[in-house]
């Protein structure tokens, strides 16, 4: 399924609405006959220029909020990674105050139009509109913390990665710092993925694609690279982390493991180790999700240095994939791998 949030559309600010929604007021026009008396007609001009300016505000705040999807209706993936990055308690009271608002609109509609019936002079009908028009500028001004809230969490939430779920989805997990986005840059066709010096760099989920390319057509497999994670207690895990694991929990269908073999990540092996078992342990629906093994930064590892990896891990030469993401050095021999495992699939 597409993003859900790709049609939370920019939110404007409370200048911008009152912009809007008086400019069209001031450009309305009354129906009333020519011959009316001047004190019916200013009363009918007014009146339909606080009723326009009102109907704008209430339709265009209509709007942000319905396109604000439901986040408690939304599949898991896509309604836990939100609760992630933004508080959806404070986005439903957001809406909620914005929701509020509109009765008091109205009822100044309502107000305005019963003073404007009892004036008796044609230039207090302007002097009406002025004060409707100031005490609806107060009240939408008042809500431009929660527009601009709203825009910065639509910021956050458009980001989230489109997940096809009928493509598969190659999950590639690890320690901060050992490769795995210079390895999604360099295998996929996502060549834009920031790949730094130092950890946590990644801090969101970031898709890439890999075409299998068959006889009469392509199988298009999804690659996502996910922020370092690190050896602690889930609960000490920040919200970067946790979307790494939310990824390896509810999408992945194999998972790529990359370890940095040499102590350039700036991380031990053994913490590396550590949280290869957790992943193993918890994420792999009891073998039904395989984990394929990739020792990074092959240009800087030493004989020792893969050899005390392997021999923990108690493989062979054969159970994992030796890499440098940087130069593309070996990177076909897992293509190969992946375009075997699922080159029969649909
Ligand atoms: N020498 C060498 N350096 C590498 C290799 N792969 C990645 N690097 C370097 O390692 C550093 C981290 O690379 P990233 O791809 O950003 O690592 P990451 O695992 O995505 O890091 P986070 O997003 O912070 O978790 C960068 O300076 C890369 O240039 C490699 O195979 N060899
Ligand atoms: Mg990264």
């Amino acid at each position: 399924m597409k993003n859900p949030f790709l049609s939370f559309s920019h939110v404007p600010n409370s200048k911008g609405l009152l912009d809007i929604a008086f400019k069209r007021a001031m450009k309305s026009s009354a129906q009333v006959s020519k011959n009316a008396p001047i004190l019916l007609k200013a009363k009918k001009k007014e009146s339909k220029r606080i009723k326009v300016a009102i109907e704008e505000l209430v339709d265009r705040i209509l709007i942000i909020i319905k396109k604000v999807p439901i986040i408690d209706d939304l599949p898991d993936f896509y309604r836990e990674l939100a609760s992630l990055l933004v508080d959806v308690d404070e986005l439903k009271l957001t809406l909620g105050r914005l929701n509020g608002i509109l009765p008091i609109l109205h009822k100044i509609g309502r107000e305005s139009s019963k003073k404007l019936s009892q004036i008796e002079a044609p230039k207090d009908a302007d002097r009406v509109r002025r004060s409707a028009f100031g005490r609806i500028s107060s009240i939408i001004d008042k809500q431009n913390n929660n527009l601009e809230y709203l825009n910065s969490i639509r910021g956050k939430l458009k980001e989230i990665p489109s997940i096809d779920d009928t493509l598969h989805c190659i999950v590639v997990a690890g320690y901060p710092n050992v490769g795995k986005s210079s390895f999604v840059k360099q295998i996929s066709t996502n060549k834009k993925i920031e790949v730094q010096e130092y950890p946590f760099t990644t801090k969101k989920l970031i898709m890439g694609h890999f075409d299998i390319e068959r006889r009469f057509d392509k199988i298009k497999i999804q690659f996502l690279d996910t922020p370092g994670i690190l050896d602690r207690p889930m609960a000490k895990r920040n919200n970067i982390e946790l979307q790494a694991i939310l990824a390896l929990r509810l999408i992945s269908d194999l998972i790529f493991f990359v370890f940095d073999p040499t102590p350039a990540s700036g991380y031990s092996v053994d913490s590396q180790l550590d949280l290869y078992y957790e992943v193993k342990n918890n994420f792999t629906k009891e073998g039904e999700i395989q984990i394929v093994i990739i020792f990074n930064k092959m240009d800087l590892a030493s004989s020792d240095e893969i050899k005390y990896l392997r021999d923990k891990l108690n493989i062979t030469e054969t159970e994992y994939f030796l890499i440098n993401a940087l130069s593309g050095e070996n990177l076909e021999l897992l293509g190969e791998f992946i375009t075997k495992r699922y080159s029969s699939s649909k």
